[in-house]
């Protein structure tokens, strides 16, 4: 690619992204609505809402790929949400669209399916359950996408992260973890494959314990390499075992199905 956009740059993955994609794209175009640091050689850095349709139309123009990692994270009053993971999305499609519609790997999440248990084991076929309005955000994301792909022909890569941190941080990432390193293999595979579509693809580690049916990552070739079982001794030691009725130990979106409705 001449010019790779990512979103959301100065953020836990835009970081990663920032330190170890350059390779994909002559230029890296970052862009986030907070601080970023400046632009090294082969980088631009542009801040802006992506609430603000205007910039978006800007910042999307002339990019080849878009990493789309920016946006409210975790659960918060709807008016942020509402901002950048719907507005937001709607205008990034919206850009893609006027612009030559380079491909899209959307940053879902598990919380688009937070309501099962964790004594199910689930495919990307099977219907939504979010947890909360964060995650209702990202299955407006998915149906987005979904619609420019069938209209359009717009290609994404839906990708439904688990939890991607340098180490699995308790006992539910042990089944949800995605390693930094399987996540940069899995955004080269996006956007080196030929033919993309608009797949589902579960954003997760090699892991031993696992509630998700991985089958879609081979659509891409993508092998994640890493496993949880590496850290498990570390994280059992930590964390206290949760109680056997606690959101962590029933529901797969674990502590998110706890959360109340944010008022502003
Ligand atoms: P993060 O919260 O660290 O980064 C998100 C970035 O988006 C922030 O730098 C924030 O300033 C920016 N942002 C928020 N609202 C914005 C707006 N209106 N306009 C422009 N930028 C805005 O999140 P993280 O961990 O880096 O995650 C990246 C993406 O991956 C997010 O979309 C998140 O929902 C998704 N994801 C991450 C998971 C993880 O384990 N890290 C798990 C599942 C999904
Ligand atoms: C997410 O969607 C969040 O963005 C991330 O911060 C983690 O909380 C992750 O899910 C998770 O479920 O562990």
């Amino acid at each position: 690619m001449k010019r790779l956009l990512i979103t959301g740059a100065a953020g836990n993955l835009g970081k990663l992204a920032r330190a170890r994609l350059g390779h994909l794209a002559d230029t890296l175009r970052l862009s986030d609505i907070a601080d970023m640091d400046p632009a090294g050689p082969g980088e631009e850095v542009v801040t802006c809402d992506l609430g603000d349709e205007a910039a978006v139309f800007e910042l999307v123009k002339d990019c080849d790929g878009i990493l789309h990692l920016g946006g409210v994270s975790v659960e918060r009053p709807w008016d942020m949400i509402q901002r950048g993971n719907i507005t937001g999305l709607y205008n990034l499609y919206e850009a893609a669209r006027a612009h030559g519609q380079p491909r899209i790997f959307f940053a879902s999440s598990n919380h688009t399916i937070g309501y099962y248990r964790q004594d199910e084991v689930i495919d990307t076929t099977m219907p939504m359950k979010p947890d909360g309005l964060y995650g209702v955000s990202k299955c407006f994301g998915e149906s987005l996408a979904a619609l420019y792909h069938a209209k359009f022909g717009q290609e994404t890569a839906l990708i439904r992260i688990g939890s991607c941190f340098e180490k699995p941080r308790d006992r539910r990432m042990l089944a949800t973890w995605m390693s930094p390193d399987d996540f940069v293999s899995l955004v080269e595979c996006v956007f080196r494959v030929p033919m993309l579509g608009c797949p589902v693809i579960w954003g997760v580690s090699d892991n031993d314990e696992g509630w998700w049916n991985t089958e879609t990552a081979r659509l891409i070739g993508w092998r994640p390499k890493d496993n949880s079982e590496t850290y498990r001794a570390e994280v059992e030691a930590a964390a206290p075992r949760p109680a056997p009725d606690a959101p962590e130990s029933l529901y797969q979106g674990g502590k998110f199905i706890a959360e109340p409705i944010h008022k502003s």
